[in-house]
């Protein structure tokens, strides 16, 4: 069990440690079962060099820009303090209050999710915590947790969201933390139980998130009241937000009017939602209607708003601008070095542009300039996961893409075999886009209409024989779950004509989801995890699980089979070893191993190679199969 397998760790055997390891560490079991921990992490190693490597040579990475500490730097008092000292209402007050323009800096969640696939490691976040803090304090918030990171930190990362929160919550006590949360959809992809999502949101308060960015993909306000109530009750801030599409300035597109999203913002914050956000995930909107609207709900509400755009289009500076010249209180953008094209747009030229004008912003860029050079440098560990877009592409207002799926297009087509197809899968993501009912397009909503497009482009259909033909078919999951109302309900209603010929006499909900969906038994599911795995399951594994049963399993038996790797340099974690290489992973604190790779050998038999290593200095060899 977990009490002996905590006994069994190091730091308890060597006297070191009191009772907060359990504390800082809750979510990392401990299995120091028959194979040493030394052992597993050469597995590991061995593992990526020969099936994530294909026992290539290994790419150069020279070493990361380390930012300096300057000590002589102005004193800022951090957000979070000021959040802390003032008390929730007076900091809000404050904001409206304030002249300068506010910043939220995404680089450690959207930034990435939406350049890098969302792969940064917390290892590598870690690494600039400290200048973070040091000289970050002027920002509104970090908005580092939520959106895909969770899910991909367990499926594609094997470490544990919930431990990034905690250590940069340590590393970086003065600065807000803002998550980005889906309604009841949570940090997943489809609609959990209220018990889940309440929950959720506690914990997440209680590990340190300050600001939670609450939206629903279908801009249904109904779907979002459990949440905002829940993160209200927290005591935390409560963006609650509105998903922006369409184009207000285009009288030709009545659906999403100013009307619309002057409606939706007094709705929300009559719910009690301490700020309203404009979440612009596709980059839609222009800078003239960004004026339009942010002055239009500045006479309507007197929550301050704050503004998340993406710089497809190459026009997401000039947004933030002329939302800041409207009055917007806060904007979102990125590190320089991680920021434009999909992702946000630059915070340092937002900086630059604002200097001696009535919105400066008061930003001293130095700090940011240092920090952007360690990203600009890890970047290329990443390089794997950059997407081919090179330019911005203003087509993006044609098709309404968000940032994230526009980039994870083309991989995903190639995947399918459908390279070819990229032009017109575009295309289709707007016909099916009309026939869903014009919908806003977020996670999950995105994904629908993307199933939809491509299932269309797959079997030669377009928006009149699809009511004929369709008849044959049978659509993808995402298509019947919306045909269904397990989404949610659109503005207007879902087509009827889509739902006869989706549901094939299947019948759909008007109500909430998370009436009809009973809740989750977290003492059932607890019994299973301790049961399985031999741990004590505490409420965030206990919710990763109930989040994702598959994806966390399969995290607690990786960590089973090769320990906890999240201590890894990232080249080593992507590529492995070069011949001949050595790296230092410090596996607890004060306790490093050395491990240099010596020898991959030819494959043998029984398709497994031997991987020679050296460990601390003595020679070591795994198996490892090839699967290549
Ligand atoms: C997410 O839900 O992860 C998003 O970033 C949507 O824009
Ligand atoms: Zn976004």
């Amino acid at each position: 069990g977990f009490l002996v397998n905590v006994l069994n760790n190091p730091i308890f055997e060597e006297g070191k440690c009191s009772t907060k390891f359990i504390d800082e560490n809750p979510d990392l079991f401990d299995i120091a079962e028959s194979k040493d921990r030394g052992t597993k992490l050469l597995q590991f190693i061995g593992d990526v060099v020969v099936n994530d490597n294909g026992c290539k040579d290994k790419p150069v990475f020279e070493q990361l820009y380390q930012p300096k500490i300057k000590t002589d730097i102005a004193k800022v008092e951090g957000s979070k303090v000021l959040f802390d000292r003032l008390g929730k209402k007076d900091y809000i007050e404050s904001i409206r209050n304030e002249k300068k323009l506010l910043i939220t800096d995404t680089t450690m969640r959207d930034a990435h999710q939406s350049l890098l696939a969302t792969r940064l490691r917390t290892y590598d976040l870690l690494k600039v915590a400290e200048p973070t803090q040091e000289y970050m304090k002027d920002l509104f918030s970090l908005e580092l947790w939520g959106g895909a990171t969770y899910d991909v930190a367990y499926r594609f990362l094997k470490e544990s969201p919930w431990i990034r929160l905690q250590k940069l919550r340590k590393a970086i006590p003065d600065i807000m933390f803002q998550m980005l949360f889906r309604a009841s959809n949570g940090v997943g992809y489809k609609n959990y139980p209220d018990n889940v999502i309440r929950e959720f949101l506690k914990e997440s308060a209680d590990q340190g998130i300050d600001v939670f960015r609450i939206f629903d993909s279908l801009n249904w306000v109904e779907n979002m009241k459990p949440s905002i109530e829940t993160a209200l009750e927290t005591g935390k801030i409560v963006e609650a937000t509105m998903c922006y599409t369409g184009d207000i300035l285009d009288s030709s597109k009545t659906k999403y009017d100013i009307d619309y999203y002057v409606r939706m913002a007094k709705e929300l914050e009559s719910l009690g939602s301490d700020i309203i956000c404009i979440k612009d995930m596709a980059g839609l909107l222009k800078p003239y209607a960004a004026y339009t609207l942010i002055k239009e709900l500045k006479r309507n509400v007197k929550a301050p708003i704050h503004l998340h755009t993406h710089d497809t289009s190459g026009n997401g500076v000039a947004t933030c601008l002329m939302a800041a010249e409207a009055g917007v209180d806060i904007v979102d953008g990125a590190l320089e070095t991680m920021a434009g094209l999909t992702s946000q747009p630059s915070i340092n030229a937002i900086v630059e542009a604002l200097k001696n004008t009535e919105r400066d912003t008061n930003i001293d860029l130095y700090g940011y300039e240092e920090i952007g050079a360690y990203y600009r440098d890890l970047r290329k560990v990443y390089s794997k996961f950059e997407s081919e877009l090179r330019n911005p592409s203003a087509e993006i207002y044609k098709y309404e893409i968000p940032g994230g799926q526009y980039t994870n297009l083309k991989p995903q087509l190639d995947s399918l075999g459908l390279s070819n197809k990229f032009e017109e899968v575009k295309v289709k993501y707007k016909e099916a886009n009309d026939l869903l009912g014009d919908i806003i397009k977020v996670t999950p909503s995105s994904k629908v209409v993307g199933d939809l497009a491509i299932f269309m482009t797959k079997n030669k259909l377009d928006k009149n024989n699809i009511f004929v033909e369709g008849k044959n078919h049978s659509f993808p999951d995402s298509v019947v779950d919306y045909c269904k109302g397990m989404i949610g309900q659109p503005e207007g209603g879902i087509p009827k004509n889509m739902q006869e010929i989706v549901l094939k006499g299947e019948k759909a909900i008007t109500e909430r989801p998370g009436l009809l969906i009973p809740n989750e038994d977290f003492d059932q599911v607890k019994s299973y995890l301790d049961e399985k795995f031999g741990i004590n399951a505490n409420i965030r594994n206990i919710l990763s699980y109930t989040l994702y049963p598959k994806v966390y399993e399969d995290y607690i038996k990786h960590l089973q089979e090769y320990n906890d790797i999240s201590k890894l340099e990232s080249d080593v974690y992507f590529y492995g070893l070069a011949k001949g290489e050595e790296c230092e992973v410090e596996i607890e604190e004060g306790k490093i191993l050395t491990i240099k790779l010596v020898d991959i050998g030819e494959p043998k038999e029984n398709g497994h190679r031997t991987i020679g290593f050296e460990l601390n200095g003595m020679i070591r060899e795994v198996e490892v199969k090839d699967k290549n």
